[in-house]
């Protein structure tokens, strides 16, 4: 980590407690061609990252409005040009004449980056952007900038070129009196953000949920009007972090219902540079414990998420630890001479939030991923232990449940200690490389990596088809344990992960005490996870990979961890040799090739369908057909989908209803609709419903005693379908022509003249399913089932050989950190629905580790 506060020298001098916007606070005025020239120092490197940032820098003037208490609703949209507007219905930004330097206020605020006077202070003192000059800076670095305030029954106008005015500040609209607001749309410069300048909406969407749980009452939308990807989200949480808890509970067993929620707040000295003032802190603290062997604990200040922690994370830490022993001592359930339970053993399975906002908050790096004001630490400290002390004593029943849990924790620790202890002393040191590793004979880790496959037959061709100076084999026999159910101690028992240890040798564990983690012993720096394609194999794989990211996260965050990617057919063709790596390639191939000797018409007319067109449709089609074969694997059909839908818009959730024998299906837009149903069918109990005796006895009348059972869905590929028919439709196929029941709704014709042979078709997967086909013909295909259906040469020209290898490195960085645990959540624990979901959605892929 860096040295202390070496943010750039943009903290202004603040003067708390004013609210009043004048010239004494703007003493000097400096053009904004320094952020052009080092965009670096605002911003960060000018990457994918560096583009979103800009929208949370205009996005946190916004916030401090709402946090100043002028502001309810914030709209993001990505327009269909490609700029992104902020809008807010706070007080709007002053337009009036600045005394001193005779320009609007507006345009001080956007383009000199020592003025803003009002950012940063006041009410904005608990914000976390760059203290206003964030809106400044992207208007720097922005190819157009346009800013449109309303007040005073006025629209104002005002617009801006690369930081630089090219429209004086004018009114152009008149509105309706009481009317405010601010509103932001830029276009960043190409010239600028090289790598790219288009906006993610789910990088977007991921902070901004975020920024809706830390910012309760708020709402927050955002839209993309963009053609391609038209959606829209909408966030609003009024009970803030507890609900953030309790989503990302929401995948685990729960040890106790309601989250413990602790809030408080400090008065504590602020040194604004020589001035010292006294402040108020807030601190929020929400947690709740799980059954699993893993905590979770974010941390944020004023919003800003802090990945490695800081004071605040120390505060609570100690005091977590010092009233749960105090709590547990004071009421016998430890006894005096018991040792005291320690921090791992009362945060084993927490799921917590912490949330401190406070003036003037200091970062250990310009990431801002450590806070590093001391006085925090007993700030939070004193609100959590004082919190937790009333909040025990209240719920006795809680504060038992968890201190069990931590001493159920403890006496696993010890055990694991001696496990561990016996486990180095036989194989973590002593013991020397597994038998089954076949190492490479490179001794310097950069240049060496180690292949951990599944099964003996495949590691035998891996073996012998390897480049043995550079490539170490390591084959797994039998099954590897699922860490995310087992803690350490019985991990280590795992003789295949034992073997993993010890190959990798970097040792296990965290702390500093002989045999831990030491990410310099790593002996290979290429770590490469090579399975099968089929569910099995994505099953080991899944496994290695919790394994990797819990126990070695060292590792992964390094970059060491790679996914090998085999390919999954080979085709041969006059005699060419060609191997496939999916599915989805295989089809491209099919309808490349099979549309080259079709003519799709209408029937009875002579023009056909362009044959570039055909083969648009056609991926378009195949793409379809897998949301189709997924809905109907979840008992959906895609027929009643269909006319179930209205407009564009297809349902959204299924609900399948089994009375006796009987089974109906009903589709719904939306999650209101379902419950209305539910409302009206209790007896199904689709949200758990408690229903009367009463209400029992007159569904049993009804239905004459059957049973009735049924299952709720969201349809999440809902989504792609509507979107594919979309796509469909501005090819001009209209999903009316999808199926028919008597007439043909297209004809196809192959060979030509005397040859040719008509087809009529009666649905647009006939003639998808029709072209496939004859895509095939004159080809051999070979589906390899698994990796040991491969010969040692052939194993190494498709996913070995360093020169056409493609390997996908795995991702666990703190930008994924969220959607990883959820991935670990919903594939390793005990919830099944969400795991089986998450299987069929997914057909396992590790999508949200891969880059
Ligand atoms: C300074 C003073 C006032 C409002 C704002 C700034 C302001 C800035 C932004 C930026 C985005 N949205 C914003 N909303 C408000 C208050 C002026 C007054 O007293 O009315």
């Amino acid at each position: 980590m860096s040295e202390e506060n070496t943010e750039p020298e943009i903290n202004e001098v603040a003067v708390s407690g004013d609210q009043e916007y004048g010239a004494e606070q703007i003493d000097k005025l400096e053009g904004l061609d320094a952020v052009r020239k080092r965009p670096g120092m605002y911003i960060g490197d000018p990457d994918e990252r560096g583009l979103h940032h800009c929208v949370f820098e205009v996005l946190d003037n916004s916030i401090d409005e709402h946090l100043a208490g002028f502001c309810k609703i914030i709209e993001i949209t990505l327009n269909e040009d490609g700029s992104c507007s902020v809008s807010d219905d706070g007080r709007g930004i002053p337009v009036d004449m600045h005394p001193k330097f005779g320009i609007p206020a507006i345009e001080l605020v956007l383009t000199s980056l020592h003025a803003g006077g009002k950012f940063g202070q006041g009410a904005y003192k608990y914000s976390g952007g760059l203290h206003g000059v964030g809106a400044k800076c992207v208007n720097a670095l922005s190819d157009w900038f346009v800013a449109e305030v309303s007040r005073d029954g006025k629209l104002h106008q005002i617009k801006f070129e690369r930081g630089k005015t090219t429209e004086e500040l004018k009114v152009i609209d008149q509105i309706e009196q009481g009317v405010t607001g601010t509103k932001v749309t830029f276009f960043p410069d190409a010239t600028i953000f090289t790598d790219t300048t288009e906006f993610k909406f789910e990088r977007l969407a991921k902070r901004l949920r975020e920024l809706a749980f830390l910012n309760p009452g708020l709402t927050i939308h955002l839209s993309d009007t963009r053609e391609e990807s038209a959606e829209s989200e909408t966030y609003y949480y009024a009970r803030g972090i507890e609900e953030f808890v309790e989503q990302l509970g929401e995948n685990k067993q729960l040890v106790h219902e309601e989250p413990v929620v602790i809030k408080g707040k400090r008065k504590v000295e602020i040194d604004y540079d020589g001035k010292v003032m006294e402040d108020d802190v807030f601190v929020d603290v929400v947690f709740q414990y799980n059954d699993s062997y893993n905590d979770q604990i974010l941390c944020f200040a004023n919003s800003i998420p802090n990945a490695d922690g800081g004071t605040h994370l120390t505060g609570f830490r100690g005091s977590l630890t010092r009233s749960i022993n105090q709590y547990a001592k004071a009421n016998k359930i430890l006894k005096d001479k018991d040792p005291a339970l320690s921090g791992d053993d009362v945060r084993e399975g927490i799921v917590c939030v912490i949330s401190v906002k406070m003036p003037n908050p200091r970062f250990s790096s310009q990431t801002k991923d450590k806070l590093v004001n001391a006085e925090i630490e007993g700030v939070v400290g004193s609100v959590v232990y004082e919190g937790l002390q009333s909040y025990f004593e209240e719920n006795p029943n809680l504060a038992k449940t968890v201190i069990d849990k931590a001493v159920n924790a403890a006496r696993a620790r010890e055990a694991a200690r001696k496990a561990r202890e016996t486990v180095r002393k036989s194989v973590l040191s002593g013991g020397g490389l597994p038998g089954k590793l076949a190492d490479c004979s490179e001794r310097d880790p950069k240049k060496s990596e180690i292949f951990i496959v599944e099964g003996d037959s495949a590691g035998g061709s891996a073996k012998s088809g390897r480049d043995r100076t550079t490539q170490a084999i390591l084959p797994l026999r039998g099954k590897v344990i699922n860490v995310e159910k087992a803690r350490l101690h019985r991990a280590l028992q795992n003789k295949e992960i034992q073997a993993m240890i010890t190959a990798i040798g970097a040792g296990i564990g965290e702390g500093d005490q002989e045999g831990a983690f030491d990410l310099e012993k790593v002996r290979y720096h290429k770590v490469i996870i090579m399975t099968d394609a089929d569910v099995d194999g994505a099953h080991i794989r899944t496994l290695l990979l919790t394994f990797f990211c819990r126990h070695m996260p060292e590792m992964v965050k390094a970059g060491y961890l790679y996914i090998a990617q085999p390919p999954l057919y080979k085709i041969t063709r006059k005699k060419r040799e060609e191997y496939i790596a999916d599915d989805a390639a295989m089809n491209k191939i099919l309808i490349e090739l099979g549309s080259d000797d079709v003519v799709l018409r209408q029937p009875g007319e002579k023009s056909s369908v362009d044959s570039d067109l055909l083969q648009d449709v056609l991926a378009t089609l195949a793409k379809l057909q897998n949301f189709v074969r997924t809905l109907e694997g979840h008992g959906g059909n895609f027929k009643d989908l269909l006319s179930a839908r209205e407009g564009n818009a297809l349902p959204t959730h299924m609900i399948r209803v089994r009375t006796g024998n009987e089974e109906e299906v009903k589709y719904f837009r939306n999650e209101k609709e379902v419950r209305a149903f539910a409302e009206e069918n209790r007896d199904l109990r689709l949200f758990g419903e408690e229903i009367t005796e009463e209400e029992d006895a007159a569904f049993k009348e009804k239905y004459e005693g059957k049973m009735r059972r049924a299952v709720r869905r969201e349809l999440g590929e809902a989504i792609g379908i509507s979107k594919l028919l979309e796509r469909l439709a501005e090819f001009g196929v209209k999903s009316e022509p999808f199926f028919s029941d008597d007439t043909p709704i297209y004809e196809l014709v192959e060979g030509e003249g005397d040859q040719e042979v008509v087809t009529p078709v009666f649905s647009l997967f006939e003639i998808l399913g029709r072209v496939l086909e004859i895509g095939k013909k004159g080809m051999r295909i070979q589906r390899f089932k698994g990796l040991g259906e491969m010969n040692a040469k052939e194993l190494y020209q498709t996913t070995m050989d360093k020169e056409t290898r493609q390997l996908l490195r795995v991702q666990f960085d703190d930008e994924n950190r969220i959607e990883a645990e959820t991935m670990f959540d919903v594939l390793m624990g005990d919830v099944v629905e969400p795991r089986k979901r998450f299987i069929e959605d997914n057909a396992l892929n590790v999508q949200n580790l891969d880059v």
